[in-house]
């Protein structure tokens, strides 16, 4: 379904509050009041507003450093993002986290993000079969940089979630640099998306810096998601305005590109398309800006209110102490919800199988006197190649009897 003109608006609202938000994080940083690292997504916004604008309530989500944008879209409050940069107690973390580690399992679907590149993969598939699993069609979606994408766990994730058509939307944004290796050096590849071919699922490419065009792209996979036809691999095309975080000042990006990208920048494109388009007038593109200041100013105030959390604080929850409830919610009766004990589950939830139907490819026709026979009788590879001479297997002469 196409935008509606408050949608678009809407659109625009976060990328702008991303934006804004960023700068703020950026003065306080330069304030001395951020502890840690401080990382920009100046020039990604469109990625992160546009993916997790295409969402349903429902779906989850795996933040990755520069997706501020989509923790707004999901509804952390740019209070939530401050207090957590400056360790507040009360930051979603209390406090206990400088950069962007919290989620938010029960209202939001936000799972924490990890900081080990290429894990939240598998772990977003396994939050996407986990809803396949209790009869629910969500979606889950997490991001990844050109540079994650060459770990192992990346290929052995995606390999995973394609052949079990798990529910997985996974987000490349390719901007050039990986910290300071740029793409040239990260893969012989011209398209990251490409990478997808190797696991049998698509690999769109998109502009990242049309906001539009992302929200599109992303909502057809999600359609699909939904439908149970399993991961879509889109590699959203865009650049790393800042250094890999604020302590790197990126000498080593050569001063036309950065031009280049200026030039695209997503949120000024999205000003000139509303225009044209005729989605909005003036005075409701300074309405919103207005809008954003006034939050700010009063999410900064909030922010700067909460202390810094007590020393003591340090030491609890490093071990559970049984100071949160970790059991399984079961909503449904567990015998349901555990595969049966057999060497070959047949499991069934409301009448679908839970797991991917295993089918087993019909017996091979009886040879003729004096055809080639394969030796190799996996039936998987029989049904794949017709042609066993082509599939590279050694074939012998039936023996006359
Ligand atoms: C497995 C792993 N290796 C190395 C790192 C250290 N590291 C953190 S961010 C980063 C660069 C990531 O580049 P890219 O994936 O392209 O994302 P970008 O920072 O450009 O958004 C590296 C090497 C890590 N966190 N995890």
């Amino acid at each position: 379904m196409p935008l509606t003109q408050p949608q678009h608006l809407e659109l625009y609202y976060w990328m702008q509050l991303n934006r804004k938000l960023e700068d703020q994080l950026t003065l306080l940083f330069r304030q001395n009041k951020i502890v840690g690292g401080l990382y920009s997504s100046l020039g990604q916004e469109a990625i992160s507003v546009g993916t997790a604008y295409a969402l349903e309530k429902q779906d989850w989500i795996a933040p990755m450093i520069r997706n501020h944008g989509a923790l707004l879209v999901r509804g952390f409050r740019p209070r939530d993002l401050m207090m957590q940069y400056m360790a507040r107690q009360g930051s979603p973390s209390g406090g206990k986290d400088g950069t962007s580690h919290f989620g938010d399992l029960t209202d939001r679907h936000v799972v924490s993000p990890i900081s080990m590149l290429g894990d939240l993969i598998p772990v977003l598939t396994g939050v996407g079969l986990a809803a396949r699993y209790l009869g629910r069609r969500e979606v889950a979606l997490t991001w990844i940089g050109e540079g994650g994408s060459s770990t192992g766990v990346f290929h052995e994730g995606l390999n995973f979630a394609a052949v079990q058509r798990a529910p997985l939307i996974l987000i490349l944004e390719n901007n050039l640099w990986a910290y300071s290796t740029p793409t040239y050096l990260q893969t012989a590849l011209e398209d990251f998306a490409d990478r997808a071919k190797a696991y049998g699922i698509p690999g769109v490419i998109v502009d990242g810096n049309d906001v539009v065009a992302v929200y599109e792209t992303t909502r057809a996979a999600v359609e699909r998601a939904r439908r149970g036809d399993g991961p879509t691999l889109i590699e959203a095309k865009t650049f790393r305005r800042k250094g890999h975080a604020q302590h790197d000042p990126a000498g080593y990006v050569p001063e036309w590109m950065r031009q280049e990208w200026e030039a695209k920048d997503p949120v000024l494109r999205y000003e000139n398309y509303l225009t044209e388009q005729k989605l909005w007038t003036e005075t409701e593109k300074q309405k919103i800006l207005a809008g954003i200041d006034r939050e700010l100013k009063e999410e900064l105030a909030a922010a700067e209110a909460s202390p810094l959390p007590e020393p003591e604080e340090a030491a609890r929850g490093v071990y559970c102490d049984a100071c949160h409830d970790i059991r399984p919610v079961w909503k449904r009766s567990p015998d349901e919800l555990k595969p049966p004990r057999q060497e070959t589950a047949q499991w069934f939830l409301d009448g679908q199988p839970a797991l991917l139907p295993i089918e087993t490819p019909a017996p091979a026709k009886q040879p003729q006197k004096d055809e080639p026979v394969a030796v190799a009788t996996n039936p998987g590879h029989r049904k794949q190649s017709p042609s066993p001479r082509r599939a590279g297997l050694r074939v012998k002469k039936q023996r006359k009897k």
